[in-house]
């Protein structure tokens, strides 16, 4: 074992509330604090970030999943009448670095949600590139009614996925989408029935680890980036980026394993 890696082959060592496991290539990371409907305190935030910032090299895509019944709910609330406001500047921000570095961090991740996915708990869900739920989640922002704002960028994440009117009217009236709903507007991008979202997330994941790892870094660092900047921006970004992944050896490797009909064709199953 590498020396300043943890018995389960991490780096980071993990508060009580999170735990990791190895596939092969894959990393998984499980929200572990059912009791308390895996509510984020700041030791798993910050468990998260050091999860995230120091992936391992080899590690090729995770996939974040959560123990119990609900995949989050959100902000520990027992922490929020502790802190005055310079305390909840730092500690929202704390969020943003934890969430950032699983946006922007070495690996496509892949998020299995089942059951409340609620205020924080939808807010680290759209810090992931590919949602896989369940039909029992469902997603709310109950910051409204709790009287307090979003705070783990989900104000930046949430109007790109779902726009700025529908978030509006979850934060104004509290209003919750089923599964069904939030597949139709753009939360999840799979739907499976209950206790298939986990391998459906493993499947997603392993087609992810086998793409070339520059096509990786293009699609979840580059594309996000183009599609904020102006059209002029974006397609200068897009060309150097795009000659940059064809100019690696795996990607003329694969273009010549399709002309000799060795690679898979792109066909319906
Ligand atoms: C909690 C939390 C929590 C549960 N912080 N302790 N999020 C919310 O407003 C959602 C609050 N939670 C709920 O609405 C419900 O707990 C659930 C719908 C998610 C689940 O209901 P249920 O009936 O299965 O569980 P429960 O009995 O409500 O909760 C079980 C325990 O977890 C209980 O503690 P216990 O000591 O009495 O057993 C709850 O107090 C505890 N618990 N949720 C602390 N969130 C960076 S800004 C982000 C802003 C937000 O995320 S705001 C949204 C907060």
């Amino acid at each position: 074992m590498d020396a300043g890696k943890t018995p389960s082959g991490f780096h980071a060592k993990l508060p009580d509330s999170l735990r990791a496991e190895r596939r092969n290539a894959i990393a998984v990371l499980f929200l572990a604090r059912a009791k308390k409907r895996n509510a984020l305190d700041d030791a798993t935030v910050y468990g998260i970030e050091a999860f995230f910032s120091t992936l391992p090299e080899d590690i090729k895509a995770v996939v974040l999943a959560a123990e119990g019944e609900h995949f989050c709910s959100g902000l520990d609330l027992t922490e929020l009448a502790e802190r005055d406001i310079a305390q909840g500047v730092a500690h929202s921000r704390s969020w943003h670095r934890a969430f950032e570095h699983i946006e922007f961090g070495r690996a496509p991740v892949v998020a299995v949600l089942h059951g409340a996915v609620v205020g924080g708990g939808l807010e680290i869900a759209a810090a992931c590139h590919i949602r896989v739920a369940e039909s029992s989640a469902y997603y709310a922002l109950p910051e409204g009614s709790r009287g307090i704002f979003v705070g783990g960028g989900g104000s930046v994440r949430l109007p790109r996925l779902i726009g700025t009117s529908r978030m509006m009217d979850m934060m104004l009236t509290g209003r919750i989408y089923d599964a069904g709903e939030g597949q139709a507007i753009g939360l999840s991008h799979y739907l499976v029935t209950p206790g298939k979202g986990f391998a459906k997330g493993i499947e997603l994941a392993e087609r992810i680890a086998g793409n070339a790892a520059m096509t990786n870094f293009a699609v979840t660092h580059v594309l996000p980036r183009i599609a904020q900047a102006d059209p002029a921006s974006g397609y200068l970004t897009e060309a150097l980026t795009s000659a940059i992944a064809q100019g690696e050896k795996e990607a003329k490797d694969r273009l010549k394993a399709f002309l000799e009909k060795r690679a898979p064709k792109t066909v319906r199953h």
